[in-house]
């Protein structure tokens, strides 16, 4: 089956508006209401918005962001609203739907439209060279699985996908059964997302996680936000950021885009906010290229260093000496390169001029207490591990870590993508984790380790996987090099999906394939007349109990957890080491994952207070470093950048206004000035010239990559846009074709989503 266009051209008609310079106030207030009354009616819309983030509701399943302490009873964003509006939606995708629309019908239509036709309400199966899938019991559902698990040569010919929505306790039920089937094959989407910010932060400082909490925003002199659109994907952020301001803190914004949400943000819950101008949040904006933070943290450190050698008073001498190791290798390192070569090599890589990187180094110098903030700007490049381990090297080296009001803060997107790692999704499980499994269940794990995201695309393209099960997420979207992964998903026997909703990989079938339809973060949980909550763990590591709140759609969905125990029944029988019959009380699964996850003591008990309880981490609690060298690691990470020939951009694939990853809630990018369509790349003024493209005609985007294979998206609207010359930007997942399966990132795999070098050419239509 041959690939049809990723989106829908009868609906993919942009036009464009200068973009925006201030984010929030009655515009998204406005549209959100629209959005909620479309999807779930005006009542039920209500009950479930009343419920985000509240200590006795459900956790938003937007993003990672942390709950204040003092909730706002509205403790939700216009996003937020966007994303419970989508999962309590009263549109039902049943039998009747699969009956009318076949497979190759749903291989033609587009993401958005997709997403817009409901919740799965049943499961439904598509028996081999069928083309419509069919309404299937449960019991049957399983057998097949467990019937095409049983008959591999090995179980590491299974594939066990995660998305980030799934809970505490459904991800560890997850983990054990495939641990238990024999593999460590837990690929996930961290694997494209913040996957290099774990590799980097475990290797300096000891824990993959960030080490602030709200309060230390709230108390920092200087909040950097690198390569992070908050305004848009954490918007509940930007109330943090103006707090932090009010109490004195400046911040400064990395990125090639001048982004709305970070240059004047107007509060919702304040009536300044609504009437007035708002509040300005960036004081000083570096605009770098893309790719360019490596060249950019390096130089700001040297300044660091040579100031610190002239005239003192700039390192925290006590802390490098007593906490940290390397810092004399690195010095020198970075001290080594000749003046005139380092600064022409900076301002080569970021676009930046030596005033702006000293005007930076001067607010530094000014700040005590500083936090970076950064998302998938910095961590979606091939250099992102050595640029991450830089951000690491700024804060050591004036202390900024393990005290109030300063540390790393990496972003998470997906609401639990941290708790699901912390649960043990994960294809190299650290052995401690692995030895405490045995010892709660008295079974021996597998050792070795599994295929990540990317690994398990080249596995099942070269055969050697043959049944792809995921537990959420939209893999074929999602993942880079679109056409080799759909070639690779259509070889497997069994492809089996859990899911809420239709997407784009219902579509793109194994021999024969599974839609198993799951409870979501908003249903009302109920087994045997009781109501269940599970839980989640934040971008800071608090971990509290989400209980869903509205009357699921159907009686014939079921909850992750009961999907998990569904299918260990049938696979595993009668199982000595674990008891998945007792799992139906999510109590009893966290007894166990006290057992085996460190931090968690006492988790039945603190849970159940309002608001939870924070996970320990070393760094942040007792400057304490649990790396190989026992303290926090300076590193050498040299001056890497992207190359771009001649006549080519460095293109940035991200994330509209109105959509959540692969979910597309409607056509417009408001604060960029987008509206009624996706298929647009923002190019600088002056490269637009100097390429000879005309704002407003149509081009394809063909990408350049060292295996000589031909990429092309075709039929992109030319938009003037004030990006970093040299930097284009435009839509994932529409873009997702250009990312070649074998650009990733050094040491963390994670594909290079976010420098793509590509050509313009005459438009190929679609
Ligand atoms: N509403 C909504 N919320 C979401 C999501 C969503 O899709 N919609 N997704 C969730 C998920 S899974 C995630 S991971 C997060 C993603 O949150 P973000 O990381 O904010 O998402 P992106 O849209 O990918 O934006 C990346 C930002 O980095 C900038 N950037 C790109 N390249 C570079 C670079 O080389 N250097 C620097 N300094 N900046 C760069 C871009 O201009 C953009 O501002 O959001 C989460 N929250
Ligand atoms: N080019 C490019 N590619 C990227 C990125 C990029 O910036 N650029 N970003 C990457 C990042 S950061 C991420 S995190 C990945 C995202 O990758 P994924 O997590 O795989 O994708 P999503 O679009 O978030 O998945 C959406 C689907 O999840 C299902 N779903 C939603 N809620 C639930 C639930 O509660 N339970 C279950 N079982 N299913 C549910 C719905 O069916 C929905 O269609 O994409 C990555 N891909
Ligand atoms: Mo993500």
């Amino acid at each position: 089956m041959s690939n049809p266009p990723i989106d829908d051209p009868r609906q993919d008609a942009p036009s464009v508006s200068e973009p925006k310079r201030s984010a929030v106030g009655i515009p998204a207030i406005a549209n959100s209401m629209k959005i909620v009354g479309q999807q779930s009616g005006a009542k039920r819309g209500l009950l479930t918005l009343t419920a985000v983030n509240q200590k006795k509701g459900f956790d938003c399943p937007g993003c990672a962001w942390p709950e204040p302490d003092h909730r706002h009873p509205a403790e939700f964003c216009e996003n937020g609203a966007k994303a419970v509006a989508e999962e309590s939606t009263r549109r039902a995708v049943g039998a009747g739907f699969f009956a009318e629309h076949s497979i190759t019908d749903l291989a033609g239509r587009s993401g958005y439209w997709l997403g817009q036709q409901g919740r799965i309400t049943g499961p439904v199966y598509a028996a081999p060279g069928a083309d419509h899938y069919a309404p299937i019991g449960w019991d049957e559902a399983f057998a097949l699985i467990a019937d095409e698990l049983k008959g591999l040569d090995s179980p590491d010919e299974a594939l066990f996908y995660t998305s980030g929505r799934t809970s505490n306790e459904a991800a560890f039920l997850y983990q054990l059964l495939a641990r238990r089937f024999g593999t460590n094959n837990l690929p996930d989407c961290s694997n494209m997302c913040h996957e290099s910010s774990g590799s980097a932060l475990t290797e300096t400082l000891g824990v993959g996680k960030g080490s602030v909490k709200l309060d230390d925003l709230y108390r920092a002199d200087l909040i950097i936000v690198a390569g992070q659109n908050p305004g848009t994907n954490h918007p509940r952020m930007l109330t943090a950021l103006e707090k932090a301001k009010q109490a004195g803190a400046r911040i400064m914004t990395v990125n090639p885009l001048p982004e709305a949400g970070l240059q004047r943000f107007r509060n919702p819950q304040t009536a300044r906010g609504i009437v007035g101008s708002g509040t300005m949040l960036t004081d000083l904006f570096l605009q770098v290229k893309v790719g360019g933070d490596l060249a950019l943290f390096s130089a700001l450190n040297r300044l660091l260093l040579q100031i610190d050698e002239e005239r003192g008073g700039v390192l925290d001498h006590d802390f490098i000496a007593e906490h940290t190791h390397g810092f004399d290798a690195y010095a020198k390192a970075l001290l080594d390169h000749g003046e005139d070569e380092f600064w022409r090599r900076v301002g080569a890589a970021t676009g930046l001029g030596r005033d702006e990187v000293e005007e930076a180094a001067a607010m530094v110098l000014a700040s005590q207490k500083i936090v970076v903030c950064w998302a998938m700007g910095l961590t979606q490049h091939r250099n992102s591990v050595p640029t991450i381990r830089e951000v690491v090297n700024f804060l050591l080296l004036r202390g900024n870590v393990g005290r109030e009001g300063a540390g790393v803060c990496p972003v998470r997107g997906h609401s639990n993508v941290q708790g699901d790692r912390t649960m043990g999704i994960w294809e190299r499980p650290p052995a401690e984790f692995l030895d405490a499994l045995r010892d709660e269940f008295g079974f021996e794990p597998p050792r070795e380790h599994g295929a990540d995201t990317v690994d398990a695309i080249r596995a099942m393209r070269d055969g050697r996987a043959k049944v792809f099960f995921a537990m959420g997420g939209n893999f074929a979207a999602a993942t880079p090099d679109t056409a080799a992964t759909e070639e690779a998903m259509r070889r497997c026997r069994l492809t089996v999906q859990v899911s809420t909703k239709l997407n784009r990989s219902h579509a793109v079938t194994g021999e024969h394939a599974l839609i198993l339809p799951a409870l979501g973060r908003t249903d009302l949980d109920v087994h045997e007349g009781a109501e269940r909550f599970v839980s989640v763990e934040d971008s800071m590591g608090e971990v509290h109990a989400s209980r869903g709140r509205v009357e699921p759609l159907s009686a014939d969905m079921r909850s992750e957890v009961d999907i998990v125990r569904g299918l260990a029944a049938r696979l595993l029988g009668e199982d000595e080491a674990v008891p998945w019959e007792e799992f139906a009380d999510y109590d009893r699964i966290r007894e166990s994952i006290e057992r085996v996850v460190p931090g968690f003591d006492d988790y039945n008990e603190r849970v159940r207070r309002p608001g939870g309880f924070r996970l320990p981490h070393a760094p942040r609690d007792s400057r304490t470093f649990p790396t190989a060298t026992g303290k926090a690691n300076f590193t050498s990470n040299g001056l890497s950048a992207p190359e771009v020939p001649e006549g080519r951009l460095l293109l940035q694939t991200l994330r509209s206004h109105d959509q959540f990853n692969t979910t597309i809630y409607g056509l417009d990018d408001r604060y960029r000035g987008v509206k009624g369509g996706r298929r647009v790349v923002l190019v600088n003024p002056e490269d637009r010239a100097e390429l000879g493209l005309k704002a407003g005609e149509y081009v394809d985007l063909v990408s350049e990559w060292e295996d000589g294979v031909e990429r092309r998206a075709p039929h992109f609207l030319v938009v003037e846009y004030p990006t970093a010359r040299g930097s284009a930007a435009a839509y994932y997942p529409e873009t997702n074709v250009l990312v070649p399966l074998d650009s990733t990132a050094d040491v963390s795999n994670t594909p290079t989503s976010k420098s793509i070098v590509v050509r313009f050419e005459a438009d190929s239509g679609l």
